[in-house]
């Protein structure tokens, strides 16, 4: 059961999570000024490949969150072929828009990888999106780190082990923050359990009704060489 349990105490050691290696938090690594620069980017790759509503293999469930890509390849699903990365756009048929520079010097100064990025997967959450637990399989390149960068409204980011059902932190994420997921982290549960609706004013009604949350993630998919 555990916590809560013996007086002076909040918790016992059944309650203890070990952060797993590699994981890092860059709180406020971009300013204001650099997340609305990056806003635009995604506002402009999104007039080439716009955001869609993935659908999850075999069931054909649509996923709560929408999705465009930056780089050379994207991550798609759907509900024929699965989860999977492809070089264009499954509705346009048009590639991606390219890797911004921000994000190629971001990843060089925090990846401590040997070469570029190919994909930069753009989630868009609705204030009542989530993404449940699971770990990201779909990269042959297993040695790299993922990079993320959270834009607009707070979200509430949990972590796990590499098993499912084990125990969890949460901490929550705000507009600016970076997090760098390597070494063991890489291969870890983790989702985001909900959005906080109206805590960010970056997302304008515009370009992103009814506001939300933007999160970067850049990936090195195949073995470089
Ligand atoms: C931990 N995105 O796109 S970002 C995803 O906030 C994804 O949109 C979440 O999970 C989001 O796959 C979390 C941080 C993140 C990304 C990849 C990870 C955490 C991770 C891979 C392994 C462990
Ligand atoms: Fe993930």
């Amino acid at each position: 059961m555990g916590g809560a349990t013996r007086p002076g105490y909040i918790a016992d050691m059944s309650d203890a999570f070990t952060m797993p290696g590699g994981f890092r938090l860059l709180p406020g690594y971009f300013d204001r000024a650099a997340q609305q620069a990056l806003i635009d980017l995604v506002v402009t790759a999104s007039r080439s490949a716009p955001f869609w509503r993935p659908a999850m293999p075999r069931t054909g469930q649509p996923l709560s969150v929408q999705m465009t890509n930056f780089g050379p390849l994207g991550w798609v699903t759907d509900k024929a072929k699965g989860y999977r990365y492809e070089a264009c756009h499954p509705e346009t048929g048009q590639p991606w828009a390219p890797m911004p520079d921000t994000l190629l010097t971001l990843w060089r100064e925090v990846s401590d990888y040997p070469a570029e990025p190919e994909a930069c997967l753009v989630n868009w959450y609705a204030p009542t999106s989530k993404m449940g637990m699971h770990i990201d399989w779909d990269e042959e390149a297993t040695d790299a780190a993922v990079v993320s960068v959270s834009l607009g409204d707070k979200a509430r980011f949990r972590l796990g082990g590499p098993k499912r059902g084990g125990k969890t932190a949460s901490m929550v994420l705000s507009s600016g923050d970076v997090v760098v997921l390597g070494g063991a982290s890489r291969r870890c549960y983790h989702g985001v359990d909900r959005i906080y609706p109206g805590s960010s004013t970056l997302l304008s009604d515009e370009h992103f009704p009814g506001g939300g949350r933007i999160n970067l993630t850049m990936r090195r998919v195949t073995i470089p060489g």
